[in-house]
């Protein structure tokens, strides 16, 4: 099975981030029901790989932490233009959790990630040229701000990519520590 790791995003704001679907040419978007934060992806394992990627996880202790979506971005450039996302503010717990879960994959037995992590959220990926409108969407959608939320749990997920595009499916989900009372 093919694996990743990610938060879940609050209903209303993916109703929010569906919203910002549209107006660019030769876009993918990404369906409402997938859109999420990924924190590792993992690949095609095992199912003793899966156990140890599951057991990994479980031992992680974080707290819960407030998360707000910001901003619209690239990955790539020219003609090698790759997606499009939505950013997050400065975190500290939120890269404090993905270097756990770096670190604890990695002891596990996975090979580690090299590429820096860059917190965004998928909202469309280029099947081609954008063309020019996209200056105009990025423009028009750069003071994107979303409703700050609580992040109360992460998530590993399964992928599959059927002729429909991805589905991922929650396989397990992990709790952080509520902030003591
Ligand atoms: P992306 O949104 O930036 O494409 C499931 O595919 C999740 O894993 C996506 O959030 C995707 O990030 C992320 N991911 C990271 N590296 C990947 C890779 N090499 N192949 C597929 N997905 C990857």
């Amino acid at each position: 099975m093919r694996l990743f790791v990610a938060l879940s995003l609050p209903d209303d704001l993916r109703v929010r981030l569906a919203g910002l679907a549209g107006g660019i040419p030769n876009a993918r978007w990404v369906a409402p029901e997938n859109l999420h934060l990924s924190l590792r992806f993992i690949g095609e394992v095992d199912g003793a790989q899966a156990h140890d990627v599951d057991a990994a996880l479980v031992q992680i202790a974080s707290p819960v932490f407030t998360l707000s979506l910001a901003g619209v971005d690239l990955f790539g450039a020219g003609d090698k233009m790759r997606s499009l996302w939505v950013g997050v503010d400065e975190c500290a717990e939120l890269s404090r959790l993905q270097g756990k879960i770096e670190r604890a994959l990695h002891r596990s037995g996975l090979p580690p990630e090299r590429r820096k992590f860059k917190a965004h959220v998928t909202l469309a990926r280029f099947k081609g040229n954008p063309g020019p409108k996209l200056h105009d969407y990025l423009a028009h959608h750069a003071v994107f701000r979303g409703k700050p939320f609580a992040v109360r749990e992460f998530v590993l997920f399964s992928s599959f990519l059927s002729h429909n595009g991805a589905i991922y499916t929650p396989e397990a989900s992990y709790a952080l520590r509520p902030a003591s009372a």
